[in-house]
């Protein structure tokens, strides 16, 4: 594990400061920003049936007495961190969003994160297969909390009739990795069966350390920062790895995984039956069963991944690709490669018609010839006999830092499911909110790759 304390690639060089501009008011639309909902959150002296203050924006946030979330709790915790992205500078969030706070909600998050298993039905009980309730996918957002909040007030808040799941990969490489994470556990604790958080490949310590969440954190919460970031990392261990949608959608960030029930080839004496594979064999590659990753250990986050934590690795770290069969990824040196048979064969063996996975940003997809480009924030990548594997991404305008001008201007999307099949996909695209408040960010965005695609993590898991 000392590899993961020091990861190889350079340190950032100077710590981030406040936004050079003086701060501004909180603009117009972040009053206006949940106008049409039933609740007001603007009115300034007005308490809550928790006795929270919901009025200004710059009032410090408060635990409810009673421990119970309400709507306009999480409502008035979108408008502050709002406010406080555009008007104060970084390190005085624990001003308006307090460390106890902080303490309270990830603990009742991780609580609840971590009874939900590895993969999570989501069918009935959370109204699925009821007339009207739709289900709302998302993927990757990395700190990007204005496109969030943008996406949460188009798509309709989680509720009665709106279940939301979201793919991961919530942090690193935008500013706000923070305030997005909390606005999204916020949701999680208010509406336990309405939104489910599955992990991306981000919601790690590696990725933390070195696409800028881990800084940002030490940043914001100053001599609290190493028990925030401490704290964050044990929530990320809660997180499941993936989800199926009424019985024929299967969502994870990464995608499909290996079986880890092949015999060893070589058997250790003394030790009958040893199911771990070490050092995966290419030739011995197999498809792993939805049963196999109920079993599989998730409470790892880092590489190595052998044994019970391959599974995960595969889940949060493998692409798709056009040419058939399963193959280790070279390209990011963890996880698979699966072709449109593999698509196939997991449809046909868990009666499915739709997998949904994201991972793959305008800056991974540029280097990957058969495969479409994000500039709409999706791509049908596979369409079988059975149904069709989508890449789904909710990042617009990512990276939020680039070394030049030349940006990808790619939209985000997100995709509605509506009943009573839930297997015919709407995509929504959508612009990034502009202007993005100003922010510095927290990794070297000039030296550190662009994508993670090429990071050598095999190295560090010999
Ligand atoms: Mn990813």
């Amino acid at each position: 594990m000392s590899d993961l304390e020091n990861p190889t690639p350079p340190p950032p060089s100077e710590p981030p400061q406040p936004p050079s501009e003086p701060p501004q008011p909180p603009s117009s639309s972040s009053e206006e920003f949940f106008s049409t909902t039933t609740t007001t959150t603007t009115t300034s002296t007005s308490l809550n049936s928790s006795g929270t203050p919901t009025s200004s924006p710059s009032t410090p946030i408060t635990w409810p007495q009673d421990g119970t979330l309400t709507q306009e709790w999480v409502q008035n915790l979108m408008t502050t961190f709002d406010f406080a992205s555009r008007a104060l500078p970084p390190s005085d969030l624990p001003t308006l969003f307090p460390v106890e706070v902080f303490d309270s909600l990830v603990l009742k998050a991780s609580k609840v994160l971590h009874k939900e298993p590895n993969f999570v039905r989501i069918e009935e009980s959370s109204g699925v297969g009821k007339e009207g309730c739709g289900v709302v996918v998302v993927g990757d957002v990395h700190g990007q909390l204005h496109d969030v909040l943008f996406l949460l007030k188009e798509a309709g808040l989680p509720g009665d009739d709106r279940v939301f799941v979201f793919n991961g990969d919530y942090v690193d490489r935008g500013a706000w990795g923070l305030e997005t994470f909390l606005v999204l556990l916020a949701w999680k604790v208010y509406l336990p069966d309405r939104v489910y958080l599955l992990r991306g490949n981000h919601e790690s310590k590696y990725c933390t350390s070195v696409y800028g969440f881990e800084k940002e954190v030490l940043t914001k919460y100053g001599d609290k920062g190493k028990h925030v970031y401490r704290k964050c990392l044990m929530c990320f261990e809660g997180l499941p790895l993936a989800s199926v949608i009424a019985g024929h959608v299967y969502t994870a960030h990464g995608g499909l995984f290996r079986s880890t029930n092949v015999k060893p080839q070589k058997r250790a004496k003394g030790k009958k039956n040893r199911k771990i594979i070490l050092s995966p064999d290419p030739s011995t590659l197999s498809l792993g069963s939805l049963d196999e990753l109920l079993k599989a250990r998730r409470s790892v986050l880092d590489p190595p991944w052998e044994g019970s934590n391959l599974i995960p690795g595969d889940v949060l770290w493998s692409d798709p690709s056009m040419k058939p069969g399963l193959a280790p990824n070279k390209e990011r040196g963890i996880g698979l490669i699966w072709g449109p048979d593999c698509t196939e064969e997991f449809f046909k063996r868990f009666s499915l018609k739709l997998i949904i996975r994201s991972h793959e940003g305008p800056d991974a997809r540029e280097k990957r010839p058969g495969l479409g480009g994000m500039d709409e924030g999706y791509t049908i990548d596979h369409v079988t006999e059975s149904g069709k594997l989508i890449t789904l991404f909710s990042a617009p305008d990512y990276p939020q830092f680039q070394a030049t001008d030349d940006r990808y201007r790619n939209k985000g999307a997100y995709i509605t499911l509506e009943p009573p099949d839930y297997d015919s996909p709407i995509f929504h695209s959508f612009e990034a909110v502009t202007p993005r408040p100003k922010a510095n960010p927290y990794y070297d965005f000039e030296d550190v790759i662009d994508s993670d695609e090429e990071l050598d993590l095999a190295s560090m898991v010999s």
